[in-house]
């Protein structure tokens, strides 16, 4: 069950169950309901309940009725003429028994001789009475299984598709066309098809119909370890790139950095590129492109530098992405975010013989005392961050207990909001391989797993909760940015934002609509500044920024709106922004006025003389980027500025512009003054 369960399948079909002549449902050949009563192992309903219990890739079970041999068709088309399919018959009860013991979701109809309609649709119809799904199960007569789908509608949800042996010369995209939009799962059968074969034929069917997914035939003729082989044939067809390198880890001895990792399951994976970079996130130096091991030695580390690994996985298209980054350093507790500080040690109480080997000996930074746990199955020890403390991991490492290191393997490594785990827990990290004694491994986390306020570390069955230290490091997710301005002027826009805490970089986003979609325009700023240079002056720009940090990428800020209003003025004039005498201070009519002016002082500057105050004013344009300053002279030769304050009375002013006015004392014998209105950006 565990392997299954550890497969990648999402469906497991139990095959196959016989009809007797008295209802009787036979499981291959045990008696397994007989009057309404399971009477098959005791065991098995239990057993067939751990497939769908996390972690499980499993989410449906189905029970199929028939094939090539006995004709249960028949049997069931006797049945039926004999006593129908009320509740109260045994067929009906026999089948309902048969969903409580199996937990089925659906029974699958592998009718290869029989064929009647109308008994199979009342067969069908009764099973839907009892809660189940029905399934198709074709190999030929394509006819018949179109007529049974258009009168059962709905209660069919899935065709299964036979394209091996009777079915082999099966096209899905034929029979795609005869179920009313309900596309076939083609199957194929695994003792007579290579991985490779299965992702050629899986891919070439969905490339050209699509297909919703696909069936193996049959459990018994694969290995356990060939069955995520196959799911993953199924999943990945060969145009497809393989997936993220898991299980990243890298212990440190000298000078040498040994990294580890998982295979992805499959068989197309060529060969796998080591990269290394000394910043976090890269960019990555390739240091080995053809490694066909899980497994390398990088012997070219220096003291005291931190590093960044990943591992990609290649196949004949070409190289996944990524997996997680795994940092190496000396001096981790201090280069990376170590969580202990300010956790409270939570996990199984007591510990072996009550000797004091207890959960917190896990968390004493001394890798000479463990964690011993009072029972052999079961025992954790993790940390809890505190209330609204939720960090997303992004590395751990571990050091098991000297002499019993191999007690380490199964172990997984889990966050969770609930405190003793019960549900929502994501496993961050399995421990695969026996890590070496005395000495920290570290793993590289996916940071895409979530924020989680507890941590812990789950040991394997046996293993007594054993290991001497545990560290987690990791982040919350960054806050969004605040404070974001933006300036346009002439085609660039200039962005500023404070400084968020624990962002290491940030990514500026641009869009053309309000509200987006965004596209980053300046990814991985380092700086709280940015210059987006290149764009239509005249354009409106929407920007957003977001902050990151290990733990990723926060939301994006409140929306900032980047408008160019001069150079839009310009284009409403008709002028082109950029073009022969468009400046600001230039005078693209020729009317001996700037542009500048015209813009912001549209009606001009205004005096009116009085007995003891000139009144001067001007209805200006609001605009950030201008600054528009009032200034006197008696000569027309030296200028002071003076303020000239917004007035009382903004009556009658257009929107986005201030009326300014200044009363400027006027007596016998002072000078003439000349007023101007200079507007600068
Ligand atoms: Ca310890
Ligand atoms: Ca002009």
């Amino acid at each position: 069950m565990d392997a299954v369960r550890a497969s990648g399948y999402t469906t497991v079909i139990l095959w196959t169950l016989h009809i007797n002549s008295n209802a009787d449902l036979i499981f291959d050949s045990p008696l397994l309901v007989s009057n309404g009563v399971y009477v098959g192992a005791s065991t098995w309903p239990a057993q067939l309940a751990t497939l769908k219990q996390a972690p499980t890739s499993v989410n449906r079970i189905e029970v199929c009725v028939g094939s090539a041999g006995p004709n249960d068709f028949a049997t069931i088309k006797t049945l039926i003429a004999q006593s129908g399919t009320g509740s109260g018959t045994t067929l009906y009860k026999n089948f309902v028994a048969l969903k409580a013991a199996t937990g089925a979701d659906a029974i699958d109809f592998d009718d290869e001789q029989e064929y009647d309609v109308t008994s199979m649709v009342q067969f069908a119809q009764m099973l839907s009475t009892i809660g189940y799904k029905v399934t198709l199960c074709p190999y030929t007569n394509t006819s018949f299984w179109q007529t049974v789908k258009s009168q059962l509608g709905s209660i069919v949800d899935r065709v299964y598709l036979q394209c091996y042996e009777g079915g082999a010369g099966n096209n899905p995209a034929t029979w795609n066309t005869l179920f009313g939009g309900l596309k076939v799962m083609p199957g194929l059968e695994s003792p007579n098809s290579t991985f490779a074969q299965v992702q050629s034929k899986m891919s070439s069917w969905e490339s050209v119909n699509g297909v919703p997914g696909g069936f193996m035939w049959y459990y018994d003729s694969m290995a356990t370890l060939d069955m995520p082989k196959y799911a993953q044939a199924i999943l990945y067809g060969p145009t497809v790139l393989p997936p993220p390198v898991g299980g990243l880890t890298a212990t440190v001895t000298g000078n040498s950095t040994t990294l580890n990792w998982n295979a992805p399951v499959g068989s197309y994976i060529t060969g796998y590129k080591v990269k290394r970079a000394t910043v976090s996130g890269g960019p990555y130096t390739t240091l080995a492109a053809n490694v066909t091991s899980t497994t390398y030695q990088d012997n070219t580390i220096t003291a005291g530098t931190t590093y960044y690994y990943v591992v990609t996985a290649v196949d004949s298209i070409g190289e996944g992405p990524n997996s997680a980054q795994l940092v190496v350093s000396e001096s981790y507790d201090t280069a990376l975010p170590l969580l202990t500080p300010g956790s409270t040690v939570i996990g199984t109480p007591g510990s072996w013989n009550n000797v004091g080997d207890t959960v917190v000996k896990a968390f004493d930074n001394d890798i000479s005392t463990f964690f011993n746990g009072p029972v052999a199955d079961g025992d954790w020890t993790g940390l809890d961050l505190g209330n609204g403390s939720l960090k997303v991991v992004t590395s751990i490492r571990y050091c098991p207990r000297a002499t019993l290191a191999s007690r380490m393997v199964g172990g997984v490594f889990q966050g969770s909001n609930t405190a003793d785990f019960s549900s929502g827990n994501a496993t961050l990290f399995t421990v695969t391989a026996t890590p070496p004694d005395n000495i920290y491994t570290t793993a590289a986390i996916s940071t895409n797993l979530g924020s989680y306020r507890y941590l812990r570390y789950l040991a394997p069955l046996g293993a007594w909760g054993n290991v001497s230290e545990v560290k987690f490091y990791g982040v919350s997710i960054p806050a969004a940015p605040a404070g974001v301005t933006v300036a346009m002027k002439d085609g660039t826009g200039s962005l500023n934002w404070n400084a968020v805490a624990t962002a290491l970089k940030y990514n500026v986003k641009r869009a053309t609509a309000s509200g987006g979609p965004y596209t980053t325009v300046g990814p991985n700023v380092t700086s709280l500044s940015f210059q987006d240079t290149g764009l239509t002056a005249a354009t409106t720009y929407y920007y957003v920024i977001s902050a990151i940090n290990e733990a990723g990428e926060g939301a994006n800020s409140t929306q900032v709106t980047a408008i160019d209003a001069y150079s839009q003025w310009l284009v409403q004039k008709g002028f082109t922004p950029g073009a022969a005498n468009t400046g600001f201070g230039q005078d693209a009519n020729h009317n001996g006025i700037s542009n500048g002016v015209e813009y912001m002082v549209p009606a001009g500057l205004g005096v009116v003389p009085g007995a003891s105050n000139s009144t001067i004013m001007a209805i200006v344009r609001q605009d950030a980027q201008v600054t528009a300053t009032l200034g006197y002279s008696t000569d027309l030769a030296s200028w002071t500025q003076v303020s000239f304050p917004a007035a009382a009375d903004q009556s009658g002013v257009p929107a986005g512009f201030v009326r300014l006015q200044l009363q400027d004392p006027m007596s016998p014998g002072v000078p003439k003054k000349f007023y101007r209105i200079k507007a600068t950006r």
